[in-house]
């Protein structure tokens, strides 16, 4: 792996600046296999998506820093992009291939959620986790394409991503290439008026490459999206801004792989999956609970929630046949 993680490893180490070793490494399950049945590929997505929770939780526990609810509504719809649905590897991005797919995080403080679905899909070393936040770390806070070579836009401040993404598919449309756009966005980032100029020049470009997943956990930062400024009746506004709207259970494999599947829409418009999601979940004391936006879980609260994760791991798979 090139990006000078080993060398940032051995320099954070010998400056003390190591985060702690986990309790286990997250297993690195890598892409669905090819020829996977759908039932192996949702089984081999939901085990990835507790093993990112997992790592994440540990992460900012021990940095005391992080957006854990806000990262745990969208780890289902990265770790499907990443592992299933994106047309992308490594190797790709190693050798920037013009033709991969490409992924925004509009909502960049989820950063340590992408860092940790990019390591369960070889993109990083697992090492590299050790490092979040640390001093000269390549994992900020909020992501940087100048660190990172998978990640493809540099976001944080809301409201910016969308219009990156928007130019990412009119460079693909141009092009005439088939390779599609997602672009992940937070509801109270809805509130932002440049993701609105972004959703109309979309719909004028026909941009049926780009397609964006709208995290509707319903709670920003402190407050109700609905109490703080209501997006409803949302599906409705992007339909008359003319997009495509597809609305799913965001912590549904199945529902995720179907709408993916879906897009590039036929019609020729962009796309936007509302993934209706939950904050903190499926952590019972963090799930819908306004508080964890950026709050930091202590030793007992990480140590529960790893107690739940690992009860939901163990009973993955026991349906299938
Ligand atoms: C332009 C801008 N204003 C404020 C912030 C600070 N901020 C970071 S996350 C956040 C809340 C975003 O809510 P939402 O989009 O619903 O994401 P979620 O918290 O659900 O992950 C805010 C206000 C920011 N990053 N950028
Ligand atoms: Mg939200």
């Amino acid at each position: 792996m090139t990006n000078g993680y080993a060398d940032l490893a051995a320099a954070a180490a010998a400056s003390g600046s190591l985060l702690p070793e986990p309790d286990r490494e997250i297993a690195v399950l890598g892409r669905v296999p090819v020829g996977a049945s759908r039932e192996a590929a949702i089984t081999h997505l939901q085990r990835a998506a507790i093993e990112v929770r997992r790592r994440s939780i540990q992460t900012v526990g021990d940095v005391g820093a992080g957006h854990i609810g806000g990262e745990f509504s969208i780890t289902d719809a990265l770790v499907t992009l990443y592992l299933s649905e994106m047309n992308i590897s490594p190797e790709q991005v190693e050798a920037c291939d013009p033709e991969r797919d490409r992924l925004v995080l509009s909502k960049g403080h989820a950063a340590n959620a992408l860092y940790t679905t990019l390591v369960a899909g070889g993109y990083i070393p697992a090492q590299s986790l050790r490092t979040f936040l640390q001093p000269q770390s390549l994992l900020n806070g909020h992501p940087a394409r100048t660190k990172i070579k998978a990640v493809e836009a540099s976001t944080g401040p809301l409201g910016h991503g969308l219009p990156i993404a928007v130019g990412m598919a009119l460079a693909a449309k141009l092009a005439r290439s088939p390779r599609r756009t997602f672009v992940l966005l937070g509801d109270g980032e809805m509130q932002e008026g440049a993701n609105w100029e972004a959703i109309m020049c979309a719909a004028h470009q026909r941009l049926s490459g780009l397609i964006g997943v709208l995290d509707r956990n319903r709670l920003q930062q402190g407050a109700r999206v609905e109490d703080t400024n209501g997006l409803e009746p949302i599906a409705d506004k992007l339909r008359a801004f003319g997009w495509e709207v597809i609305e799913i259970d965001g912590h549904d494999f199945a529902a995720l792989l179907d709408a993916f599947a879906a897009t590039p829409a036929v019609s020729g418009k962009p796309t936007m999956i509302i993934a209706h999601t939950d904050k903190g979940a499926p952590v019972s004391y963090m799930r819908d609970n306004v508080a964890w936006h950026h709050k930091v879980p202590n030793a007992e609260q990480v140590a529960l929630a790893l107690i739940e994760l690992d009860a939901i791991l163990a009973g993955i798979g026991k349906d299938a046949k």
